[in-house]
């Protein structure tokens, strides 16, 4: 890749409230209708409009630019949130994550990750036998940062997205930043289920099963979500870890598969 690619991230607040963030990494001559599309998502936001929009540009050193392959995708069919949480239990269970682990993210999920009880804007590190929480500050979390589609994939994933009527701003933002925390260093599989209250789906992720979606992690109304991010402890560079996590750009050029609807069981029903 020889052209030259900017990260721009766009923050939007009021009153010092966060409203909306969005970042991409584009090249140049996408910079302009970028910028423009990045401030009208900050001024038409469900949350009211923002006081205060942010936008920020950088040019991204070309041999710290990481290009990989987003996840395919599966969404699994549950009945209610419930369900949906025993679904991603059981799953994340047989992926090789502890109980304790699994246990302690849904929890603290549930009743707010941050230590007043709120959502936290970034997601927990979670030691995957454990449970116990590694990052360093527990009311802003651990923002992965710096990830998004080349312009070719970008098309090609809306299309198979909408063949399964998918194709929404959720599920590729979140497909993206879930390739990105696959490929860092140490992490095994993420948790997350959305903070939007008028949106209850989540998904887990990890290498093997990739992407897996389901259309209810929480009630609906809830403002609590969030992500958690299992990782294995044995050789663990946390800084180095975080600061991939954070700042390392990933150009995702190659997308995965998106297939259809993986029916759910719970055991005690059949
Ligand atoms: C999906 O439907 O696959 C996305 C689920 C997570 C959404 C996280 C968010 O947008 O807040
Ligand atoms: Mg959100």
């Amino acid at each position: 890749m020889n052209e030259k690619i900017y990260s721009i991230r766009m923050h939007s607040s009021r009153r010092g409230q966060h409203i909306s963030g969005a970042e991409r990494l584009v090249p140049g001559e996408r910079l302009q209708d970028i910028a423009a599309e990045l401030v009208g998502r900050a001024l038409e936001h469900s949350r009211g409009p923002a006081e205060q929009i942010r936008v920020s540009i950088d040019l991204v050193e070309p041999q710290r630019l990481v290009t990989a392959k987003l996840p395919d995708v599966t969404t699994v069919r549950v009945a209610d949130y419930p369900q949906g949480r025993r679904a991603a239990r059981e799953m994340l269970l047989q992926a090789g994550i502890g109980a304790a682990a699994i246990d302690a993210a849904i929890e603290h999920m549930t009743v707010g990750a941050a230590p007043d009880g709120s959502s936290m804007r970034g997601a927990m590190l979670i030691d995957a036998e454990t449970g116990t929480r590694l990052e360093p500050d527990r009311g802003r979390g651990i923002r992965a940062s710096r990830m998004d589609l080349s312009a070719r994939a970008e098309v090609e994933l809306s299309r198979r997205l909408a063949a399964q009527g998918l194709d929404n701003p959720h599920v590729r933002e979140a497909l993206v930043l879930a390739g990105k925390v696959l490929s860092a260093p140490g992490v095994v599989a993420e948790l997350c289920w959305s903070d939007d209250p008028h949106y209850t789906a989540g998904y887990l992720a990890t290498a093997e099963l990739g992407y897996r979606r389901f259309p209810h992690l929480k009630p609906l109304g809830e403002e609590r979500g969030g992500r958690a991010f299992f990782v294995r402890p044995q050789g663990l560079d946390l800084e180095a870890l975080i600061s991939y996590l954070e700042s390392t750009p990933v150009l995702f050029d190659r997308i995965g598969s998106v297939c259809g609807v993986l029916e759910w069981e719970d055991e005690s029903d059949g």
